[in-house]
């Protein structure tokens, strides 16, 4: 039996950070799906927050994606997804909290309403933080570079790319229309997008198209 195990949702954005940082560090575990619209009923039981992602490492269990990438970190340091210089690392913690804090969370917002007004609000705010990724983040650490804090894949990028991947939600069913100019975040998402890691699990629009049409006509998160 693998002694890794992930509680996950193929829908998920946080499960799947953590599916790309077991897959850059090549460590084996067991994947185990959850059917989010119909947990298991002892769920909360082995998640406390009743949530995916949740990792299983021999008896101990750790939740929250940002949390369950840095402990992989710290357990499997080999490749290594956070820069050793202590001001990189503080900076790839910045974007990792940026994300949590304002891109995902104004996402889970827009996703919540129906109310137009309320739309209009939530893209507005998540066109601004995709203009302060370009140009405060990816411009100026590293607009020469592949990845997002320079030459080497890093955690930051593992937590954003899966936002990325189901962009097509947002725009489909709320009206998000992706900034236009923002080029190196264009490059950067088709770098990522050609990870080995990423390829082996990504899934096209239409996939995400078909699973959130639900959107349509009913408020929801990413589940
Ligand atoms: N902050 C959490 C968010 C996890 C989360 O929201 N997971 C969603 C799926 S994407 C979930 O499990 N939803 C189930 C529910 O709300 O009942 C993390 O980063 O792990």
């Amino acid at each position: 039996m693998s002694e890794i195990e992930l509680y996950s949702a193929v829908l998920c954005p946080f499960a799947y950070r953590a599916r790309l940082t077991l897959a850059e560090k090549q460590v084996p575990f067991k994947l185990i799906e959850i059917d989010l619209q119909n947990k298991p009923t002892n769920f909360e039981e082995i998640s406390p927050y009743g949530l995916v992602p949740l990792l299983k490492h021999g008896k101990f269990r750790i939740w929250e994606s940002a949390i369950i990438n840095e402990y992989l970190e710290e357990s499997f340091p080999t490749p290594p997804l956070l820069p050793k210089d202590l001001v990189q690392r503080a900076q790839a913690r910045i974007w990792i909290n940026f994300a949590d804090v304002r891109l995902f969370a104004a996402t889970h917002k827009l996703l919540l309403t129906l109310e137009p007004l309320q739309q209009a609000e939530g893209v507005e705010e998540l066109s601004k933080y995709l203009q302060f990724v370009e140009q405060e983040g990816l411009q100026k650490l590293s607009a020469e570079e592949p990845y997002w804090l320079g030459a080497e894949i890093s955690l930051v990028d593992l937590t954003y790319y899966p936002w990325f991947e189901q962009v097509a939600v947002l725009e489909h069913f709320r009206g998000f229309q992706f900034p236009s100019g923002l080029n190196r975040l264009k490059k950067w998402y088709e770098t990522v997008a050609n990870r080995e890691s990423v390829r082996a699990i990504a899934k096209p629009k239409e996939f995400y198209l078909k699973h959130y049409a639900r959107l349509q006509s009913s408020a929801s998160v990413i589940s």
